[in-house]
């Protein structure tokens, strides 16, 4: 679908990317199938809409106002709503109504009048812990959203009690003790070093922050623990001020630089962190899972020859198709020297995830996202020209893949897991596909699958009622911890 009237006539706004502006709730959705029992809670959603047209024709789709989508089940019935994340930002515009911040993650391009407004959109990952749903994007602070009504609640900071500035889109939850990890990345300022590592006790409450630096400001997307490490990724996306202050891009990829990978234990100080060296010029988004075995520590990843996002990648110079796969890197702590051993797990693809269970821990089932080449779908959601339409499924130890795809015309946003009572069963697999109807029009509908047997394909759909721009990241919050909502 071509772009709105005034929008920029690119792919960040065209397809899926057609800006909606609709806030809405709607009831008792229409169900093809039956709903297994096991799905009681809600799907939340990062969906990037922007409310105004922006300032400049540049802008990316990894600018635009973060929504915040849920699809809620209870006893076989299904509701939804979508509501814009009332960031700074996004009061600033309302209110002059019309954009007013420049490049991506550029403040020296934004107008003079909102010099000193939060820039954050909040529009990456959603997040539950402790009672507090919370929408997040790497370059600010999450800003607290409430899980009943989506009214926004502000910026979190703990209370006043963080000291960074940033907090990444990939906490992670312990899910046996509870505690979230958090690390923000130019802590302390635009195109810094500085890197935040905190830790959140399961009440909610901050309990410990440490600075330390990176080799190089990077951008650290993502991040791993196991049981007793935090782990820190290290890939040659680079920052630099004076590129920012002459209104150049915030990142450019350096083929030929350095990656580290820091591992630390994860309730000890930054001062025993533990650099590996990996190979040059690589990339990864996005963390599957990591667990340790003795001195061993195993990080399973996405990963990729080159920075995947299109954007990022021509800023940089860079042409031609990325490679990679789903990757183990294995480091040895008692021999730091001997640096990486890596073992392929699985074709190119990206949009990993697993059951919450299973965080830090020797896993048995993950799951991700790729393209069937054969039958590409040419659909704008997201920053490229293209759509995931393949369902990849990875079975432990041995290996074993499995995949259900649908052909051209499909769109396949990152899956959330529902696990099941039966402890033997993987659970089930909640993903939003976009489907082109007709030249211009895209449907949506929740597919549901079972996690354990994905070449059967949905075992049922919900229909939306209304579409959406395209999901970042999404999470599961099931019954029993909505419950525990609280208001302070
Ligand atoms: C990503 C997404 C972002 C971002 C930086 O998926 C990286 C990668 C939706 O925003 O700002
Ligand atoms: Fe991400």
């Amino acid at each position: 679908m071509a772009p709105r009237p005034h929008y920029p006539d690119t792919v960040h706004y065209r397809g899926l990317n057609r800006p909606t502006h609709i806030e809405a709730t709607a009831h008792d959705l229409y169900v093809e199938g039956e709903i297994p029992r096991d799905i009681d809670g809600a799907f939340f959603r990062a969906v990037h809409d922007p409310a105004y047209v922006p300032m400049r024709d540049d802008d990316v789709v990894l600018s635009r106002d973060g929504m915040i989508g849920k699809v809620e089940f209870r006893d076989g019935r299904v509701n939804c709503a979508i509501r814009y994340v009332q960031t700074e930002r996004f009061l600033a515009e309302q209110k002059a109504g019309r954009g007013l911040f420049g490049r991506y993650r550029n403040p020296f391009t934004d107008d003079p009048s909102v010099a000193g407004v939060d820039r954050t959109v909040a529009n990456t990952t959603p997040y539950y812990h402790a009672g507090r749903l919370f929408m997040s994007k790497e370059d600010g602070l999450p800003y607290r959203v409430d899980p009943t009504s989506l009214k926004t609640l502000g910026r979190w900071n703990y209370g006043g009690t963080l000291r960074s500035l940033t907090l990444t889109a990939h906490p992670k939850i312990d899910p046996d003790t509870g505690e979230l990890f958090l690390f923000g990345y130019e802590a302390d300022g635009l195109a810094s070093p500085t890197i935040a590592y905190c830790i959140i006790s399961p009440q909610g409450e901050l309990v410990s922050e440490q600075w330390f630096d990176a080799p190089y400001c990077a951008m650290m997307h993502d991040f791993a623990i196991t049981k007793d490490h935090a782990i820190f990724t290290v890939y040659p996306t680079k920052a630099d001020l004076l590129r920012l202050k002459e209104g150049g891009p915030h990142w450019i990829h350096d083929p030929e630089g350095e990656s580290f990978i820091g591992i630390m234990p994860r309730h000890g100080e930054v001062t025993e962190m533990v650099w590996f060296k990996g190979p040059p010029g690589v990339h990864s988004y996005h963390v599957m899972n990591a667990w340790s075995e003795g001195s061993k520590v195993h990080l399973d990843q996405c990963m990729a020859s080159t920075n995947l996002i299109p954007f990022i990648a021509s800023d940089s110079g860079i042409a031609g198709p990325p490679q990679g796969g789903l990757t183990r890197w294995t480091m040895d702590l008692a021999d730091p020297g001997a640096g990486i051993t890596e073992r392929p797990l699985g074709p190119f693809g990206e949009m990993p995830l697993i059951a919450h269970a299973d965080t830090g821990k020797d896993y048995r089932r993950g799951w991700y996202l790729t393209v069937d080449p054969a039958r590409m779908t040419h659909l704008a959601n997201g920053p490229g020209d293209f759509a995931f339409n393949l369902l990849v499924r990875v079975g432990f130890p041995d290996g074993a893949l499995s995949f259900y795809g649908e052909g051209a015309g499909y769109s396949f946003n990152e899956p959330v897991l529902v696990p099941a009572v039966d402890p033997d069963h993987g659970g089930w697999l909640l993903m939003m596909v976009d489907r082109v109807i007709a030249p211009g029009y895209i449907a949506q509908e929740v597919w549901i699958l079972d996690a354990d047997d994905i070449e059967r394909g949905p075992v049922a759909k919900v229909e939306m009622p209304f579409r959406t721009c395209g999901q970042v990241h999404g999470t599961w919050v099931p019954r029993h911890l909505l419950d525990q909502a609280r208001g302070d």
